[in-house]
């Protein structure tokens, strides 16, 4: 039969979950249409929106955070690291970080990755061959080997309404934007409900009738910018991250727009609404992003929310670990409901595997196990090797356990249940 034996079990799990495409549920990755700062055959577009190579690598905000903790204030002043040019952070970072102590983080270990995986020595002791290399890359051809070797098919974007250089490019372009199928667009707009004051400046700057107290047209009006945006770039869904303080039903400005506006957009449009909750905005910040931190989110308000709206899929992800459990609990009793990835300080190899088998197990296949949240496009290189091991490793044990049970597992079906944990399940979920 295609019964293979439990001690071959192992290694086809391993080759199968290595093998099988990815759909990325959440990154911060843009094509080269949205602007590139660097590569061959480009204009260098400052602010462009595309970050990839190896500056780009090295100053990543979760290796600012650690560099700062290698030197005392005195030594070096938040302030003055912030006064160095990317370029000289970079060397910096790779000097304290890589070259005087070994690279044991979870975020340092990731460049190690990155650079070897993309047939890089990662011992230089310094970042000039590295720049070489990048330079002589054009970043089409750069986004085609970063994919393949990620094994990564679909990238899905985070285009933030309120951010004004990306909302110039959307009202120039929108088609040239949307012309990469691989790069999914998803409608991002947190001040809405976290900062309605900030939000209702900007909308009444761009011409829309909204008032700070809510009164006249303003929900009407919120929801017509909705749907301009959702159609304009085509999102697949729509998304907010919320403080750990968040609480629903509570009667502020922030949730009337959510229900009021929002959610009953998502349902005109037939998207899904990803709630990324439990973020502590600026607790240090002079640390800039860096300086972002977590506390543990309300989870009856979640299913409070999945109860009150029924026709609307809410895809949700929680930064804090004690949160975990009762998240995949609450998934069991709202269909609308999609846990997904190991966010931000929990994409680290101990929580990933926890949290993985307990979603197994409360959950089967329906979940979206991990997403990259890549802010440069060659992390998607070891943030999925990474993970790809954790996942596999987690279906070899359960595998195992169920043939001890008594189960035939066979090949085309262990296929199916990692093609729907990798890719499948996303789809199911995004309108796309
Ligand atoms: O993971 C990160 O890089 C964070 O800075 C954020 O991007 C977070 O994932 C978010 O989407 O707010
Ligand atoms: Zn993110």
């Amino acid at each position: 039969s295609a019964n293979p034996p439990a001690s071959e079990i192992g290694p086809l799990v391993r080759r199968v979950v290595a093998e099988t495409p990815v759909w990325d549920l959440h990154t911060h990755l843009f094509p080269p249409a949205f602007g590139t700062p660097i590569g061959r055959g480009v204009a260098p577009d400052s602010r462009g929106l595309m970050l990839w190579g190896i500056d780009e690598l090295v100053t990543y905000h979760y290796l600012i955070a650690e560099v700062l903790r290698e030197l005392s204030a005195q030594e070096l002043p938040t302030e003055r690291f912030w006064s160095l040019s990317q370029s000289e952070q970079a060397d910096l970072i790779w000097q304290k970080l890589f070259v005087e102590s070994t690279p044991l983080s979870e975020a340092r270990r990731g460049v190690v990755t990155t650079l070897t995986r993309l047939g890089l020595d990662p011992h230089e002791p310094t970042l000039d061959g590295y720049r070489k290399w990048f330079a002589a890359q054009s970043p089409a051809e750069q986004i085609d080997r970063v994919l393949g070797v990620a094994g990564v098919e679909r990238v899905t974007m985070t285009n933030e309404l309120f951010d004004a250089g990306e909302r110039a490019r959307w009202l120039a372009d929108p088609a040239a934007l949307r012309a990469d199928k691989r790069f999914i667009p998803v409608l991002r707009f947190d001040a809405l409900v976290v900062d309605w004051p900030r939000a209702c400046a900007e909308l009444r700057s761009w011409g829309y009738r909204v008032q700070e107290d809510l009164a006249g047209d303003t929900l009407a009006e919120v929801g017509r910018l909705l749907d301009e945006w959702i159609e304009r770039i085509g999102a697949a869904y729509c998304a907010m991250s919320l403080p750990p303080a968040w609480r629903y039903p509570a009667p502020t400005p922030g949730n009337r727009i959510l229900t009021e506006a929002i959610l009953p957009a998502c349902e005109r449009h037939g998207v899904a609404q990803a709630l990324m909750i439990g973020v502590t905005r600026a607790q240090n910040p002079a640390l800039r992003l860096a300086g972002d931190s977590l506390g543990a989110a309300d989870m009856d308000s979640v299913a409070a929310l999945c109860r009150d709206f029924p026709d609307v899929n809410f895809l949700v992800t929680l930064l804090a670990r004690e949160n975990q459990h009762a998240l995949a609990v609450t998934a069991r009793k709202f269909r609308n409901l999609l846990p997904f990835g190991c966010w931000w300080f929990l994409n680290n190899p101990s929580l990933i595997s926890e949290i993985t088998r307990m979603r197994i197990e409360l959950l089967g296949t329906s979940v979206v196990p991990q997403h990259s949240d890549c802010r440069v496009l060659e992390q998607l290189i070891y943030k999925w090797d990474h993970s790809r091991r954790i996942i596999g490793d987690v279906l070899v044990e359960k595998y195992a356990d169920l043939t001890a049970a008594g189960w035939r597992c066979e090949e085309p079906a262990i296929r199916k249940d990692v093609q729907r944990l990798l890719y499948g399940e996303t789809a199911r979920w995004l309108r796309a």
